[in-house]
């Protein structure tokens, strides 16, 4: 093997559920027989009527089709909640950890659960929400975001999660996006001592959107909202009249389960489709598989249900499973740096799991914090969002693992619903900084980006595209599949196109470079740089802009932004702080640039194209090789973004 590896202790190995044979046997039967594979595996699962046909997936030009389990019925609420009452129902299925750690925690059990979620999906059906209709949730890390997500599962309705952490613009963009009935708000969101005033902003929000969209309100803070009567319903009122029991749906195996808007390379914010069968199974069968999930462990994930690795991670996958799955409303790095390590020790963590961003963040403080606390329950830690570098992957596995915890380092997308490359703990040696091997029915090859050709020697890089579905994949773009076709299987023929480059060892080992289009990853959260663009080019004194990311060393990349002013405009301090701050209201604080350079003019080609390339390396205070600028309309514009760049060194 090359590189630095760490081969699974026989310890782990001796109680997990896959070992390294297991594995060899089980990806080989999933390749060699997706449909057998699958159907086995799918019966993980409680169906109302069981399928007969497991796979029928067409990536051919013009007619892109992926169904799993299509004939199957059943409920995804009730195969998260209702199949474990009678074994579990006293278990805790929720750890609620607020923000304030003066705050007592909540302790969910599955029964209370069931109750909570019934009475969820009555209000929103006496709201007149039905099977098929679109939900907005926009809500804190709070137990009542995972509630929503179940009450429209168990209703049929299909709902659609905004991260709080969006604009009012965003929101309502979304809102209309997918043309939701109603939307789920709480009056605040507290998060890292502050407080986001949510339902402020869904009143915003709302100003854009249908007369028709109602509002159900949570109580998180009992901050002052403004109340509209007949369009805001009060859900801790509600909730107190609402029956405890509502009859789960019987849903069709490929009916929508959510959409969850993620940003690309052009345009707007798409809305990725996943449906319940195939979504369901795959984010049970991950998690249990790639967290070595035992029965009786506590598990966190300290996403935020506002992104997929919320939707699997948190709420669907460790549901499925019967787990207990903990749910942390607050930050690392509040009220100090030891916050992640004192809730790991409060609630007994046996499995975490959490980004490159935070691991380097957290790594900024030293080691004291960790080493404040007893991290003895510990026996996995996993990542997620980006490439980890294997300095931060050192510090992971040396001081918070004490050198016994498997590190999985999992590579999966919006799109793919889990995990598509990862060790699995008890098999795979692991090495820093590469996401390793694939899981079972995934099939990765890398491609000649030039040619599109499969390289079939095993080193080889190039980009990364899927050979063949598997039952997590999204299925559509929310009303739009022809841009569902366009941008995953146009690029390559008869592939799914991941949009990120890699590179495959001697041992056949997965390294993601980073994204081959103009996506950009910052602090694990996806940005299209044509986004913040649009929102720089909506300001009145902007004439253009070009955004490109470049290495950060907390966030991974940072946003760099460049902006030409209207004719007669003057750059100042006071009107980069205006930018930043419409920015941070048009998409929210999370696209703010880190670096905004004032660009009289921009490297075009004569044909009017923006030349990225050299944008990147300005950004990157890597200008010595521009590469080719011959193309360029006017040479003198490189000349003065390079004296005036930002970023040096
Ligand atoms: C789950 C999630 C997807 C993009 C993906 C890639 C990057 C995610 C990674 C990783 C290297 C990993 N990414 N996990 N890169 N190693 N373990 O993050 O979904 O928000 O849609 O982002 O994130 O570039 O294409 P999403």
């Amino acid at each position: 093997m090359s590189d630095k590896t760490y081969p699974p202790s026989a310890e782990f190995t001796a109680t997990a559920h896959i070992d390294a044979a297991k594995y060899r046997e089980l990806y080989a039967a999933s390749i060699a027989d997706p449909a057998a594979f699958w159907g086995e595996h799918g019966k993980r699962l409680d169906w109302i009527k069981p399928y007969t046909k497991v796979k029928n997936v067409s990536y051919a030009p013009g007619n892109i089709s992926i169904n799993w389990f299509e004939d199957g019925t059943l409920n995804a609420a009730a195969n998260c909640i209702d199949r474990h009452l009678a074994t579990r129902g006293d278990q805790t299925a929720i750890i609620f950890e607020p923000d304030d750690p003066a705050e007592e925690a909540q302790h969910i059990t599955y029964t209370q659960l069931h109750k909570r979620v019934c009475r969820m999906a009555n209000i929103l059906e006496d709201m007149g929400v039905r099977k098929g209709d679109r939900v907005v949730i926009y809500l804190p890390m709070i137990p009542e975001a995972a509630y929503a997500m179940l009450a429209c599962a168990r209703i049929g309705a299909i709902h659609s999660i905004v991260f709080a952490g969006f604009s009012p613009d965003a929101l309502g963009a979304r809102i209309n996006g997918c043309d939701a009935k109603v939307v789920i708000t709480a009056d605040e969101a507290p998060r890292g001592g502050r407080k986001t005033a949510l339902k402020s902003n869904t009143d915003t929000a709302l100003l854009h959107c249908k007369d028709t969209v109602k509002c159900l309100v949570v109580k998180r803070t009992g901050g002052q909202t403004t109340w509209i009567a007949d369009r805001d319903y009060d859900y801790n009122e509600l909730a107190l009249e609402a029956d405890e029991y509502c009859a789960p749906a019987e849903m069709g195996a490929e009916d929508p389960l959510f959409i969850l808007y993620t940003s690309g390379s052009t345009g707007q914010p798409k809305g990725v489709v996943h449906t319940t069968g195939g979504y369901l199974a795959y984010a049970a069968m991950t998690h249990e598989y790639v967290f070595d999930y035992h029965q009786g462990d506590i598990f966190w994930c300290t996403a935020d249900v506002g992104w997929v690795t919320g939707h699997s991670y948190i709420v669907y996958g460790p549901l499925a499973n019967g787990a207990t799955t903990l749910m942390f409303e607050g930050v690392p790095t509040w009220p100090d740096a030891g916050r992640f390590w004192a809730i790991c020790e409060k609630h007994r963590v046996n499995q975490f799991y959490t980004a490159p961003t935070a691991i380097r963040a957290l790594m900024a403080h030293g080691n004291a914090p960790v080493e404040k606390y007893d991290l003895g329950t510990l026996k996995l830690l996993g990542t997620v969002g980006e490439p980890i570098n294997p300095e931060a992957w050192n510090w992971y596995n040396d001081v918070v693992g004490k050198g016994k915890c498997p590190i999985v380092d999992t590579w999966w997308q919006t799109e793919t619903g889990g995990h598509l490359l990862t060790p699995l703990p008890g098999a795979t040696p692991t090495k820093p900084g590469s996401a390793t091997t694939p899981f079972f029915g995934v099939q990765p090859v890398v491609l000649d980006p030039h040619t599109g050709a499969e390289i079939t020697s095993t080193e080889a890089e190039g980009v990364l595209c899927l050979k063949d579905s598997w039952p997590g994949q999204m299925r559509t773009v929310w009303g739009d599949h022809e841009r569902f076709e366009k941008t995953y299987f146009s690029d390559y023929k008869g592939y799914y196109f991941s949009g990120d480059g890699c590179r495959r060892d001697a041992d056949g080992y997965y390294w993601i470079t980073g994204r081959v289009d103009d996506v950009i990853n910052v602090s694990g959260h996806r940005m299209g740089t044509a986004e913040v663009e649009s929102a720089l080019v909506a300001h009145a004194k902007v004439a253009e802009a070009a955004v490109v990311g470049y290495p950060h060393p907390i966030k991974g990349q940072g946003i760099y932004a460049y902006v030409t002013l209207m004719n007669g405009i003057d750059p100042s301090d006071e009107l980069r702080k205006e930018l930043e701050t419409w920015v941070r209201t048009e998409i929210g604080p999370i696209a703010k640039p880190d670096l905004l350079q004032w660009a009289p003019g921009l490297p075009k080609t004569r044909s009017g194209k923006i030349m990225r390339r050299i944008l990147r390396k300005i950004a990157e205070d890597d200008f010595a090789a521009l590469g080719d600028t011959s193309t360029l309309a006017d040479p003198a514009v490189v000349d003065d973004l390079i004296e005036n760049r930002m970023n040096r060194g």
